[in-house]
């Protein structure tokens, strides 16, 4: 199964951290298109060695091969909203997964109001990464809604 994650660059990069350990753990279970999303080395700018257009391009190709998306959704980033309304019109099932750590600052509606996404608010990386297994889960047994 392929897995396209999407998580924050160029929004802020502070819960990279986090987007490494999640990526490692799925990796763990299934393949990541990704990887480099949680890479240390990639800054707010992102990768160095190829232009916004070549990125553009290669993220929607995998996008499209993509059996499921993933999308760690806790720091706002325009990057990731678009992906996810992609991968919205391309039918694939959506898994937001956000952590509830300001009280003051919350989803957004188009995310949270998205009843084809599956939107799940974590409290630590032990309730994400359970989440994370009960949606691959069920999208291995097309039990996801949208399949
Ligand atoms: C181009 C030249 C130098 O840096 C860049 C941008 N680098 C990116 N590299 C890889 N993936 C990217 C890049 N920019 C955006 N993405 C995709 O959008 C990733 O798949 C993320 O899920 C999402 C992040 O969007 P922003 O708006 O936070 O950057």
């Amino acid at each position: 199964m392929k897995i396209y994650f999407a998580a924050s660059i160029r929004g802020g990069r502070k819960d990279q951290n986090k987007y490494n350990e999640l990526i490692g753990f799925l990796s763990s279970k299934v393949e990541v298109l990704t990887e480099h999303v949680g890479d240390s080395s990639l800054g707010q700018t992102g990768e160095q060695d190829f232009t916004d257009k070549e990125i553009y391009q290669r993220d929607l190709e995998w996008l499209e091969s993509a059996d499921a998306v993933i999308a760690e959704v806790t720091n706002p980033s325009l990057g990731v909203g678009y992906e996810l309304g992609v991968a919205e019109k391309l039918n694939k099932p959506v898994l937001c997964l956000y952590e509830n750590k300001m009280e003051d600052r919350k989803l957004s509606a188009m995310i949270s109001g998205n009843l084809k996404f599956r939107t799940f608010h974590c409290k630590n990386m032990e309730q994400a990464k359970e989440e994370i297994v009960s949606f691959i889960d069920s999208v291995k047994a097309k039990n996801h809604p949208i399949l």
